[in-house]
This record gives structure tokens, C-alpha cells and sequence, in this order.
């Protein structure tokens, strides 16, 4: 579904605009809504248009995906005959949301081309959205750990929702408790898109032409806070509720929402999976709490693993940090370090294949040397 289309000269500064940002001279600027193939929606002080992609656009990102345009970027547009306009740069992001193009197969493998893939720029907030109940399931602590730490790493500010506060009537309170030891310095707040209840709180949070995108699994209701924050239905939702809890995704495109009320917010599909992209500072600080700990373990570099003197471990005995939790951070770590691992290789295999090519031309007879 579209997100309507404007007329008439539009304020850019509504949208986020920021006059620091280098235009280059003789184009005009315009932020993405949505992205198809080889073009994108965007939205211009003219109005809402289609803007193919100029050569130079689609040159640049056959060397380097995270190039490519997407949705929230602000892009410079290039006039073309008959007052037509062709995407023709993508101007310095503030925040990328970037997605790792590693996922884990069928047989549990880890698989995928290892290349990042924007999934939204110059987001301020980002909303995870977390049901308090999915189906049977209740919510997925793991899941907002892990969502949280790469919306830090996004360069946003992580703010966890918990949805669909209705169907989770008893101990609701104990619920959020949870979820704020899982996300420490991180707002955590309920609601009820369906009642409207809690959402002022979420708009709050746009407040000055903010941009905000909401990530969370299929189902999670991110449409339905869409439409409550809009006011209208601008979104699809889902109409049965998928008796597995999974279900078919509703949203297949990620779009950006301009808000009557002010501010913009980005609804994305349910998130299958999350591959986490050189992700460093993130896990460390939605792991805050560890890290903490780990100051008071005897061995600088203790693993947690077992080691005499680990604070971690007596934390964890004593019962003052849940199991669950330091199971999930020595999973984010292996599969950091495993990610790192891969982008080293990657570099080194890049470097030999540079110096076979320079080696092989000086070899070449009759070439002039140094
Ligand atoms: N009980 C209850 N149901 C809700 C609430 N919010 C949304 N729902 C329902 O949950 C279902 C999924 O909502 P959507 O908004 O389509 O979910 P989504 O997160 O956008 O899903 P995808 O687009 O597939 O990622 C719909 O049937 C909604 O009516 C709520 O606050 N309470
Ligand atoms: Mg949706
Ligand atoms: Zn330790």
C-alpha cells in the first residue's frame, strides 16, 4: 500500500532535513520512501515521484551493495528532459541499519555472502517491537537482545515496545522487569495499538521531524502501531492471526511513513532472522551488565567459562543474573567473533588476489619497472 502521495511545494525540514548535508550543485534533494528494483520512490519538495537510478548510481553499488539506495536515505536528484529526475547520489547517512547477509540454513549451518545489506539510513529511534504474547509463545528475550544490540550499532537509539499489553493481562509489570534487565539504559514501554493505549508515549519519541523505523518479528502488530501513529491506514495489517504464531509476512515492502502528527516512521517486514554485522560495540552494551561483572572476575580475560574467581559465574549462582542471559551473550560473542573471523578472511583472500595481479604484470616482459 502506498503511503499517499503529496501536492504542492513540501517543507523538507518536516522530513528530517538537514541544511549541512552536501548537495551537490545543480541537483535537488529528496528522501527515499521505498526502494524496487533499480528505482525508488522518493519524496521531494515537489511531491512523491518515482527516480530511476543514474549509472553512476548503479556503477558504485555493483562494487559495494551497502552503496546502493534505501529507504530513509537523503539522495541528490539530477534533472533529466521533460522535468524527469534520475537518483543520481546518495548523500552521508547518519545511521545505517545494516543486516548481515548470514543466515543459518536448514541444517544449521551458517551460510550466506557475508555482505552487509542497508536496511534503513538516518534513522534517530529505533523501535523494537516485541509481543508480550506471540501465539502460545511469550516474549522472546533473546530476540530484543539481540535487536537492541545491533540498533546501538545502527548508530539509533534502541527503544523496546512491548506489544499487544492486552492479551498479557497477569503480571505484565513482571514481564517488563524482564525485558529491562535484558536491555539496561534502554526505555522499555507496553502497549495496545489496538485500544490506542501507550501509543502517545510512542509518538513522543518523533518529536521534531524524528525518524524512527520499527523492527520486530511477523505479527508483532508493527502495521497496527503504523496506522495508529498515522491516524489512518496507511498500512496493511494481518486479518486472521496465523495459528502458528509465524505466519505469512503481511508487510513485504519497508516503507517511510511521513506522520500528519510530525516525525516519520518506518515499517519493515517481521524479521526472520538477524545475521549480525561486525557487530562490537552493540553486544557490549546490551550486555552492560556483564561487562560490568567482569571487572570483578580474578583473570583479566576470563572467559566466564568456568574459571576460579569469575564473578560472572557467582553472579549467576547467586542468582543476580538470570542463566538465560549469559547464555544468550556467549552466543552473541561466538557468532561476533565468527563474523569477524569470516571478514578477515575475506580481506586476506582480497589482498592475495591484489598481489597475484600486481606480481604477474611485473613479471611481464617488456614492462617498464621501478
Ligand atoms: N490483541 C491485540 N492484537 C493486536 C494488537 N496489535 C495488532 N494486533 C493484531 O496482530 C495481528 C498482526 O498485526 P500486524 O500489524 O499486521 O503485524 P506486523 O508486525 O505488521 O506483521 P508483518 O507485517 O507480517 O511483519 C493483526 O491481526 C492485528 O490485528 C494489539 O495491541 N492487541
Ligand atoms: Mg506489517
Ligand atoms: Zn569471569
Amino acid at each position: 500500500m502506498n503511503s499517499g502521495s503529496f501536492s504542492g511545494s513540501i517543507d523538507l525540514s518536516l522530513l528530517g532535513w538537514n541544511d549541512a548535508l552536501p548537495l551537490p550543485a545543480g541537483t535537488v534533494p529528496a528522501r527515499v520512501a521505498r526502494v524496487d528494483r533499480g528505482a525508488a520512490e522518493v519524496i521531494a519538495a515537489e511531491g512523491q515521484f518515482q527516480a530511476r537510478y543514474s549509472a553512476r548510481i548503479r556503477r558504485a553499488a555493483a562494487e559495494d551493495p551497502v552503496s546502493l539506495p534505501c529507504v530513509g536515505d537523503w539522495v541528490a536528484l539530477a534533472a533529466l528532459p521533460e522535468g524527469r529526475y534520475e537518483l543520481d547520489a546518495v548523500l552521508p547517512r547518519s545511521s545505517a541499519f545494516v543486516r548481515g547477509g548470514v543466515s543459518r540454513d536448514s541444517r544449521g549451518g551458517l551460510s550466506g555472502d557475508g555482505q552487509g545489506q542497508v536496511l534503513a539510513a538516518n534513522v534517530d529511534v529505533v523501535f523494537v517491537a516485541e509481543p508480550s504474547m506471540h501465539s502460545t509463545d511469550f516474549a522472546d528475550l533473546g530476540r530484543i537482545e539481540r535487536l537492541v544490540a545491533l540498533a546501538w550499532e545502527s548508530g539509533g537509539v534502541p527503544v523496546v515496545l512491548i506489544t499487544k499489553a492486552d492479551l498479557f493481562e497477569l503480571g505484565l509489570d513482571e514481564l517488563l522487569a524482564d525485558v529491562r534487565a535484558a536491555a539496561p539504559g534502554v526505555d522499555v514501554h507496553a502497549l495496545c495499538a489496538q485500544t490506542g493505549e501507550g501509543v502517545d508515549v510512542v509518538r513522543a519519541y518523533l518529536h521534531g521531524a524524528k525518524t524512527a523505523v520499527i523492527l520486530g518479528p511477523s505479527g508483532a502488530g508493527k502495521s497496527t502501531l503504523v496506522n495508529a501513529l498515522a491516524g489512518e491506514d496507511v498500512m496493511e495489517t494481518q486479518q486472521v492471526r496465523a495459528a502458528d504464531g509465524r505466519g505469512r509476512h503481511t508487510t513485504v515492502h519497508r516503507e517511510l511513513i511521513p506522520l500528519s502528527g510530525g516525525g516519520l516512521i518506518i515499517d519493515t517486514p517481521g524479521i526472520r532472522r538477524v545475521g549480525l554485522y561486525a557487530m562490537n560495540d552493540g553486544v557490549d552494551l546490551v550486555f552492560s551488565d556483564i561487562e560490568e561483572l567482569a571487572e570483578g572476575c580474578r583473570f583479566g580475560d576470563c572467559s566466564h567459562g568456568g574459571e576460579p574467581g569469575c564473578a560472572v559465574q557467582a553472579a549467576v549462582e547467586a542468582g543476580e543474573l538470570p542463566e538465560r542471559r549469559l547464555e544468550s551473550w556467549f552466543k552473541l560473542q561466538r557468532e561476533a567473533a565468527w563474523m569477524a573471523r569470516r571478514s578477515d578472511a575475506r580481506l586476506r583472500s582480497e589482498e592475495t588476489r591484489k598481489w597475484k595481479i600486481l606480481h604477474k604484470a611485473w613479471r611481464q616482459p617488456g614492462r617498464n619497472r621501478p
